[in-house]
């Protein structure tokens, strides 16, 4: 693949669920060796450190939503982080919850807008994330991001979306839990999804393909957000909300070459690693693998069948 400049950003985002330890993951990422996994691969590889919130109202406890005010504050900062790395090369935010993704996903949709091209996502996921702060019944805004990004109401006091994605540039792999009131409202739109029992039967490859050859089709720019419980807990225990039958190893690898082959990813999210619920470091591992992968580790050099 054509050298890149992957730029590391870290968002230590603990705001979005009320167990902490998110805030490890950018750290645990460095130590897994990201930057020289990406380097040998032949990138350029510029780490940004750790951003901070931007100022924020301070949060207060018991209210319906936790820390809300604080993930508002990150969101502005990462909007801005965003859209300037992107004029400089291939950001890779290192999270972080997934309530990082408000931000990202927001940002990198502006400087696309002002490509004139259009910004797809790819939501590597077991849930959907596409409440907004009204229709929540956890308060935990890291289930919101998708909601956000594709102009839902409700998100008072967050930068107003300014180019909304499109349901139908979006396509959801993984999905295993998904509570009943996002069910209905998901069922509703155009986004693409695909749960677990499609990937059983299809493989994983199909609706991928499917979703990449769109995005090439229309000229589009693709954001990939990796959420560590796309894969199964037996590979990735670092993650707050464990949920059994997730991706394998092998069906994540795949995933990621694929993205790869298409050479159609122009940035990329690694979230909800929570180092202290590690062992031995192996999750933060398979996440550094996963993500040299999608940036051109492979056995044998081949495009995947179906692609290019
Ligand atoms: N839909 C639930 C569960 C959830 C979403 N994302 C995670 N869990 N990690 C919620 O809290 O909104
Ligand atoms: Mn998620
Ligand atoms: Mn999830």
């Amino acid at each position: 693949m054509t050298r890149k400049t992957c730029i590391l950003i870290g968002a230590p985002v603990d705001s979005g669920k009320d167990r902490r330890g998110c805030l490890m993951g950018p750290d645990a990422y460095r130590t897994a060796g990201l930057t020289e996994a990406l380097t040998d691969l032949g990138h350029r590889v510029r780490d940004s450190g750790n951003l901070t919130p931007a100022s924020h109202a301070p949060d207060s406890a018991g209210g319906p939503l936790f820390r809300p005010n604080e993930t508002i504050g990150w969101t502005f900062r990462l909007i801005r982080a965003a859209e300037e790395a992107m004029t400089q090369g291939l950001p890779i935010f290192l999270g972080g919850d997934h309530a990082l993704s408000l931000g990202s996903v927001a940002g990198v949709a502006n400087h696309a807008a002002r490509q004139g091209r259009p910004q797809f996502v790819l939501w590597l996921d077991a849930h959907s994330d596409y409440h907004t702060p009204e229709t929540t019944t956890s308060g935990n805004l890291h289930g919101t991001p998708l909601g956000y990004v594709t102009g839902r109401g409700g998100f008072g006091g967050f930068p107003v979306i300014a180019n909304p994605i499109p349901q139908e540039n979006i396509c959801i792999l993984g999905l295993r839990s998904v509570d009943a009131a996002e069910k209905l409202a998901l069922q509703a739109t155009a986004i693409h999804r695909h749960d677990m029992r499609e990937i059983d039967e299809t493989g994983i490859a199909r609706p991928l393909a499917g979703f990449l050859d769109r995005v090439d089709a229309a000229n589009g720019m693709l954001h990939v957000s990796l959420d560590v419980d796309f894969l199964d807990p037996m590979i990735a225990p670092a993650v707050g909300t464990t949920v059994p039958g997730g991706a394998t190893i092998r069906e994540a690898h795949l995933v990621m070459e694929m993205i790869c082959d298409s050479g159609l990813m122009t940035s990329l999210d690694l979230v909800e690693l929570n180092p202290f619920l590690d062992d031995r470091g192996r999750t933060a591992q398979v996440m550094v693998d996963l993500a040299a992968s999608a940036l051109g580790r492979r056995v044998f050099d081949r495009p995947t069948p179906g692609q290019q």
